[in-house]
């Protein structure tokens, strides 16, 4: 197995810290995007859409995506279960994992790619070059507000976000959360059920890795 990860980006953390959490160590390789190491042709000869993290499967399969990686090493490493155990739990990890991502991450990447300086004519990951749109990057401030109302409401139902226990779907939104302070949005001072779930997740010792 191989891990290439960005220190740097969000989506490559997530996937390290399940990395983390399995308690397993995968050989890995750095690829700075602040260098543009990830346009490289080494690196497209390994993931052709540029973007990371990536996984290499034992088989040599490719794996580019946060939650085929999960389950791939959820199956190969069982303990600790971070997807669910059984169909209704499972379900519930995919639903909230799925919620996190188009109503956390993307909006947090419309707001900081459509407006940060750094990140003109790179308005979308991957190889194509797009110019920033600054209306997406107000939606997307928007919608953070709706993301993190919903999340507090969420958790004042349940201490953590899909199950009773942690998940691979807090791993998501910890780290879109954490990741939002790049367009200077926190946990509102009123979100008690968040902030004190954020504390909970804060403290693992997989969210420092
Ligand atoms: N769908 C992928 C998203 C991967 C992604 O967008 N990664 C970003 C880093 S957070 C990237 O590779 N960016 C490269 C770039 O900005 O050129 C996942 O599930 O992880």
């Amino acid at each position: 197995m191989l891990f290439y990860d960005c220190s740097t980006a969000p989506n490559p953390r997530r996937a390290r810290m399940f990395i983390a959490e399995k308690g397993v160590q995968i050989e890995t390789r750095d690829i700075s995007i602040a260098k543009g190491e990830q346009l490289t042709p080494e690196f497209r000869a390994v993931n052709p859409r540029a973007t990371l993290p990536v996984l290499v499967t034992g088989a040599g399969n490719v794996l580019t995506e946060n939650v085929a990686i999960a389950l791939y090493l959820e199956e190969m490493f069982p303990d600790p279960p971070l997807m669910g155990e059984g169909p209704e739990e499972r379900a519930q990890v995919l639903n909230w994992n799925a919620i996190a991502e188009q109503q956390g991450a993307m909006p947090v990447a419309e707001a900081f790619r459509n407006s940060n300086r750094h990140m003109k004519g790179r308005a979308l990951p991957g190889p194509a070059d797009f110019d920033q749109i600054p209306e997406l990057a107000e939606r997307g401030m928007a919608r953070i507000g709706l993301f993190l109302d919903m999340l507090e409401q969420r958790l004042q139902d349940s201490p953590y976000l899909a199950l009773d226990r942690f998940s691979l779907a807090d791993i998501s939104a910890f780290v879109f959360i954490e990741f939002a302070r790049v367009v200077r949005v926190s946990i509102p001072a009123e979100h008690g059920a968040t902030l004190d779930w954020y504390g909970r997740v804060r403290a693992r010792p997989s969210a420092a890795v």
